[in-house]
């Protein structure tokens, strides 16, 4: 096994557990976010031969382009790219929200994505890779105060079918995994640091884990060859639909 997945936002969340679990299967990865303290705590427990930081502000795209431009040769050859950075920030309805936080998501969640997307395409395509999209439940169904975090996943998604499109005859795979509710620090970093508002949200409603997705982000990455799972949807038991809203005289 000589593989190497880069994997963003593996500071926290679905990105850690994903690169522990692909570097538990002789993987290599280069793991991405902004706090390098973190990143440098994970090379640590990996191996500096199983793992790479490369820390940078996804939205900045000469730091990424510097980051991936003096990557080591021995992770230098991108195999799975696993774009997972991310974040929610607001849960108030639209009229409501602040304007940062929208910017924020869109430059996050859609323009550094597709960043990342473009300058690796080609050594994707050289090395007929993989390319796995963090979407999310959101993008499917709307709920209020999802406004522009479910816009962007939407985007996520969609963007995943279009490369599935462009991408015909060159053996590169897309897959978007689209989860609902896991416990990591998505609430903490939605609400803006409220912790009581995170343990609130999860206690007692037996969500998913980090580990859960990055098990289905493995399996996704190590498909036989000629499989392509093109969306993969992921609920918790606990967590279903409720039905459309009304408003009345
Ligand atoms: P976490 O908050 O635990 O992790 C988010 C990761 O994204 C962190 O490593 C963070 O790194 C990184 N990140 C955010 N902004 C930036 C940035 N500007 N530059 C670089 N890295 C950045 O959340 P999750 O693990 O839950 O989220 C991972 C993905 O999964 C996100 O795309 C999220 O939208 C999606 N998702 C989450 C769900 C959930 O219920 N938890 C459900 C569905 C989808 P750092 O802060 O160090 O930069
Ligand atoms: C995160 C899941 O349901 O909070 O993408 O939007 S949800």
């Amino acid at each position: 096994m000589n593989k190497t997945a880069l994997i963003t936002g593996a500071t926290s969340g679905f990105g850690v557990a994903a690169a522990r679990r692909f570097v538990a299967a002789g993987w290599k990865v280069v793991v991405t976010g902004r706090r390098a303290e973190r990143l440098q705590a994970l090379v640590d427990e990996l191996g500096a031969e199983h793992a790479h930081a490369a820390a940078f502000d996804i939205r900045d795209a000469t730091a990424m382009n510097a980051a991936l431009n003096s990557l080591p040769e021995a992770f230098a050859g991108i195999d799975v790219l696993v774009n997972n950075a991310g974040l929610a920030q607001g849960t108030r309805p639209a009229q409501q929200a602040s304007l940062d936080d929208w910017r924020t998501m869109i430059d996050t969640n859609v323009t550094a994505l597709a960043t990342l997307t473009h300058r690796l395409l080609p050594s994707l395509i050289a090395r007929k890779g993989v390319i796995i999209n963090i979407s999310s439940v959101a993008a499917t169904y709307p709920y209020p105060g999802g406004n522009v975090y479910g816009g962007t996943k939407a985007f996520v998604s969609q963007f995943s079918l279009g490369l599935r499109s462009d991408l015909h005859g060159t053996g590169v795979r897309v897959t978007s995994i689209e989860p609902g509710m896991a416990e990591t620090e998505f609430t903490l970093v939605r609400t803006h640091g409220d912790q009581a508002a995170s343990d609130k949200l999860y206690s007692g409603a037996n969500p998913m884990t980090a580990e859960d997705i990055a098990e289905q982000i493995f399996h996704v990455a190590t498909l036989p060859p000629h499989l392509n799972i093109n969306r993969l949807e992921i609920m918790p038991v606990t967590q279903s639909f409720a039905g459309f809203q009304v408003a009345r005289d």
